[in-house]
């Protein structure tokens, strides 16, 4: 197989674009997918501070880096969830993020000081941020926050004690790190907050809300969550590409990611939609692509405007922690820890 483009040998053939690439316009096209991304949903601009959620996975590891190479001004915040799996899961995957940032500051990924004004400008020392002495204000910065040492239990003994031993830790997990996350970018100034979320895992949760028709959900699925009172926005770039692309973009930038994924993902449902849209796929190239595109197009178009009620419900301020709740008196991160003293 050979690069459409160039005619040297394909490093990948994307039968849903019918487009096959080597090495070199490969690495080009994802930032250039990436971009078009940003500006279609109108995701942020080069003035924007964006904070990514990285876990040491390739996509969120993929995204940081295409925000790098692109000139935005990106950070990284790692949450340290204290999971083990008998092969100290969360301790490697913060030693991705490590060595992902050392590699930039290093130059080995060749990501150059940006030339981007805007970035520039995110960046200056006169900017708001709270950090703004590092060392070289070209470099990014990786923010780490350990749930165990900051609360005192990891993810895992949280959900235990929460859910008294039954089921996953997935919703404690899910509930701590939204609320951490969205903390985080307002304590240090980020206007935005980005995850790698890819095509594969928009369209599975697309999948499992269409399967139950969870409308409330559905109004809310989208590449951006605006931002509103005490909420940051919260951004997708990598909602139109698919998860090997976000792999083979890894292996052929030299991106060193944890292969292995989180010891509870096993048996999720939506790994099963994963399945079945894969074999969807496989049978007719497109279709998962289809299926997302389709739907944000329909959403465009006014389907389910009615269902924008649901958007809004009353929020007000948590007594403890000050953040936006629906909820009475605490919010549902607060309610975690009421008779833990943290
Ligand atoms: S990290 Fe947390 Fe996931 Fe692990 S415990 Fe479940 S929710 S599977 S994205
Ligand atoms: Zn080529
Ligand atoms: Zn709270």
């Amino acid at each position: 197989m050979k690069c459409r483009k160039c005619g040297q040998v394909a490093v990948i053939n994307m039968r849903q674009h019918k487009l096959a690439l080597c090495a070199d316009h490969f690495t080009d096209w994802v930032p250039a997918q990436v971009e078009k991304s940003i500006r279609k949903y109108r995701m942020f601009t080069p003035r924007d501070r964006v904070l990514v959620a990285v876990s040491g996975g390739k996509d969120s590891l993929a995204l940081w880096d295409v925000l790098l190479k692109l000139g935005y001004c990106a950070d990284g915040l790692y949450l340290g969830l204290g999971i083990d799996g008998g092969f100290g899961y969360s301790d490697e995957s913060q030693r991705k993020c490590e060595a992902f940032v050392k590699s930039v500051e290093s130059g080995t990924l060749g990501i150059g000081k940006s030339g981007n004004q805007g970035a520039r400008e995110a960046r200056s020392p006169d900017s708001h941020s709270p950090d703004s002495q590092t060392p070289d204000p070209w470099l990014p910065k990786l923010h780490t926050l350990s749930i165990p040492a900051t609360y005192g239990e990891s993810i895992p003994e949280v959900a235990g004690r929460v859910q008294r031993g039954r089921g996953k830790p997935c919703s404690v997990c899910g509930l701590i790190k939204r609320h951490e996350m969205n903390r985080f970018a307002y304590e240090l100034g980020y206007s935005v907050l980005a995850t790698g979320h890819n095509l594969d895992d928009e369209a599975a949760v697309l999948f499992g809300n269409t399967m139950t028709w969870q409308v409330g959900y559905l109004a809310r699925q989208g590449p951006v969550l605006p931002e509103s009172d005490g909420f940051a926005r919260k951004v997708k770039p990598l909602c139109r590409l698919y998860e090997r692309e976000m792999a083979a973009y890894c292996l052929v930038r030299g991106i060193d990611y944890i292969y292995e994924e989180c010891p509870y993902s096993f048996g999720a449902t939506s790994i099963a939609h994963k399945e079945l849209l894969a074999e969807l796929e496989r049978k007719s190239p497109g279709a998962k692509q289809n299926f997302y595109l389709s739907f944000l197009r329909a959403k465009e178009n006014g389907f389910l405007n009615d269902h924008h009620q649901e958007l809004s419900p009353l929020m007000h301020a948590c007594e403890r922690c000050g953040q936006p709740t629906t909820a009475p008196g605490l919010c549902a991160f607060c309610r975690l820890w009421v008779n833990v003293k943290i």
